[in-house]
């Protein structure tokens, strides 16, 4: 059944005549080498012949095979391809002569090259690229390509809406369930070369003997796909696991427990990658509980891992209920004085926006403001704040709109260009993701989610890819590489996620969610302890207008950012719409570019918002019988509770904001049925 099970990675048959010239073409699969990433490469180029010739298997005897084969191979050597510039990690894929045959060639200079090209070979049959002009190269723009698996050892995942964790940590580290094989496939398919396999909030416990064997037992299934494990650290974990009065980073006792803790890790996972940590936020330990920087902190961690080649990825998320600065500036106030204060292996992990993974946020003022720092940018996939894993809403605009986004530091630098470290000559370089993937059937909630997961992993590759290209390639890959679906699929995703802005958080309006799980509205929230997770903190509105005012006149945050851009934010005129309230407290009958005042303007986008959804219900209906049954079916009932909840965002929303503002719905719109 198509149950989603197989991702994009599903090799069906494809048209007739593509199908039967792979049959003669390419029914023969060789590799010059035998190393375990090589043999995964070769099983795969297999699986994926067969599947899209529609032969039962691909290791026939063919004029023209496929061969896997490293720039140390002589023959390939003789080719004098340009191998120089791909690095460790790039490819090249393409059809030439080769021992008196003709070819088709994957190489790269490590058997890791050789498994991108491969899939990327696979991924170019997959979306209507024939073999007899093949000629692909590619090098990953980011070094490290991250999941952040917010689960829990006792298998909840936090924020996670596909189920339980994909790691069973019961049977760890004894059965090795396929399914974490079939992950690596995925993960590799895209690009990713790391996994953080526990929550940010983590459990000091995931640090002792027996979990790190299950940590390494993980890593073995993941090494041969060139994925690196991770681990989140608990940054108490001396004084809970090492029995210690302190977990003082500047106290030796701390150091060298922490070092030893490295090197037993190390001796379970020779390639550890190293740790991730979230300290200081949200009742998490810290260096400040110390009162030593996050610096110190990072460092001291940083010089356990550093004899074995590992990094260190501290979050700059901290913002604290007793400090009165506006949250949204708080992560600056913190780090950017830091800056130049890190040993060379630590990245410091941003989020994309300042305040916490919105349906739109403006891009966070950090990037570009630590020039002497690796910064990776963290995005979330899955959809914590967009409406969860029923929610139509294809991320991939919202990734690239951020990462387009002009820092204005420099002339033309962009988010991009700081996480891909051309700003700044940085060579440690990253993008995490915050996974969506469970034990669901289908990894993540709902078919549609698989292209978030799908879309961070080739924009970490590339962070210069734009969404639709990507939509493309997935819907392709996902459904079948026809326009007749291709196209309507991907017109559906492109303004997914901007029809979940306008009708939960329009005009850079945010965190208007309800509280505590984030789903549905609840702008009229205000009774919560922690006055900065109360939507009313955010909104702000009262008879006179809305919006959060961050110019001079309030919390003056947009001074956080490069002085040309914070002019521009500075004033409403300057500012562009879609970030208007994030920046602006506005009387409601400002008038905006379309004419239509503040409030007007408001209600056109709820309605703007609902609509999008009811048009993808009409465009999906269409293809019911050209999508199989059982995706078909599950999406379609998403998209109908998709279509209820916008209403519902849009009529609390309208109806509460009425309550403050005391103005009569704007004119032609008609009252709710
Ligand atoms: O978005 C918030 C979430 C928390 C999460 C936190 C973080 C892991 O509501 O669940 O905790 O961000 O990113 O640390």
């Amino acid at each position: 059944a198509e149950d989603g099970y197989d991702l994009w990675l599903r090799y069906r048959p494809l048209a007739t005549n593509d199908a039967a010239a792979l049959q003669r073409d390419a029914q023969s699969v060789e590799r010059r080498d035998d190393t375990p990433t090589l043999r995964v490469a070769v099983d795969e180029v297999r699986r994926g012949l067969a599947g899209l010739s529609g032969r039962a298997s691909a290791d026939g005897t063919s004029a023209h095979p496929v061969v896997l084969a490293t720039g140390a191979d002589r023959d390939v050597a003789a080719l004098r391809l340009p191998l120089a510039t791909l690095g460790d990690e790039g490819y090249l894929v393409r059809s030439t002569t080769f021992g008196g045959r003709r070819v088709t060639l994957v190489t790269a200079n490590t058997d890791r090259g050789v498994l991108y090209g491969s899939f990327a070979m696979l991924r170019y049959l997959q979306t209507g690229g024939s073999l007899a002009s093949i000629d692909l190269t590619s090098t990953p723009r980011v070094k490290l390509r991250v999941l952040n698996h917010w689960d829990n050892l006792d298998g909840v995942v936090e924020r996670g809406y596909a189920g339980q964790s994909l790691w069973d940590w019961w049977t760890l580290p004894d059965f090795r369930d396929p399914r974490y094989t079939d992950y690596a496939r995925a993960n590799a398919s895209i690009g990713i070369n790391g996994t953080v396999l526990n929550n940010v909030n983590a459990k000091a416990e995931s640090l002792t003997p027996r979990y790190i064997a299950k940590a390494a037992a993980l890593a073995d299934v993941f090494r041969p796909y060139g994925i690196k494990v991770y681990l989140s650290a608990r940054f108490s974990a001396p004084i809970e696991l090492g029995g210690l009065k302190t977990a003082d980073p500047l106290d030796p006792q701390v150091a060298a427990w922490w070092k030893a803790k490295a090197d037993e890790i190390y001796r379970a996972i020779p390639d550890f990658g190293g740790f991730l940590v979230k300290a200081n936020s949200e009742g998490q330990p810290g260096p400040r509980d110390y009162h030593r920087s996050h610096a110190d902190g990072a460092n001291m961690l940083a010089a356990a891992v550093a004899p074995h080649g590992g990094i260190v990825m501290w979050r700059a998320f901290v913002y604290a209920d007793t400090d009165p600065e506006d949250r949204a500036k708080q992560a600056y106030t913190e780090f950017k004085p830091l800056d130049g204060k890190f040993a060379d292996n630590v990245i410091v992990q941003v989020k994309n926006g300042a305040i916490d993974f919105q349906p739109r946020e403006p891009f966070h003022p950090l990037f570009g403001a630590m020039p002497k720092t690796p910064l990776m940018i963290e995005f979330q996939i899955t959809k914590e704040y967009l409406g969860f894993a029923t929610h139509l809403a294809y991320l991939g605009p919202l990734f690239a709109e951020t990462l387009a986004s002009e820092t204005m530091q420099k002339p033309g630098e962009t988010v991009a260009n700081v996480v891909d470290g051309v700003a700044e000559g940085h060579t440690l370089t990253g993008m995490a993701g915050v996974a969506n993937i469970g034990r669901d059937r289908d990894w993540a909630g709902s078919t549609f989610n698989q292209a978030n997961w799908y879309a961070f992993g080739r924009m970490a590759w590339d962070p210069t890819l734009a969404a639709a290209p990507v939509a493309r390639e997935w819907a392709a890959m996902t459904f079948a590489p026809t326009p007749a679906i291709v196209d309507p699929v991907v017109g559906m995703m492109m303004g997914s996620r901007e029809a979940v802005v306008d009708y939960m958080t329009p005009l850079g309006l945010a965190h208007l969610m309800a509280t505590g799980h984030h789903y549905g509205p609840g702008p009229w929230v205000a009774d919560l302890k922690r006055s900065e997770w109360n939507p009313v903190y955010y909104h702000r509105a009262d008879k006179t207008g809305i919006g959060f005012d961050r110019t001079k006149t309030g919390s003056d945050a947009v001074a956080q950012y490069a002085p040309a851009l914070a002019r521009r934010l500075a004033d409403p005129a300057t500012t562009p719409e879609r970030e208007l309230l994030w920046f602006h407290h506005l009387p409601w009958d400002r008038r905006l570019a379309s004419g239509r005042t503040v409030w007007a303007e408001m209600v056109h986008d709820y309605d703007a918002g609902v609509d999008y959804v009811s048009t993808m219900r009409r465009q999906w209906a269409l293809l019911q019988f050209s999508i199989d049954a059982e995706r078909w079916t599950k999406t379609a009932t998403y998209l109908a509770v998709q279509e209820r909840e916008a209403r519902w965002w849009r009529d609390a929303s309208v109806a509460y904001w009425m309550s403050v503002n005391h103005l009569p719905l704007p004119p032609g719109v008609a009252p709710p049925a």
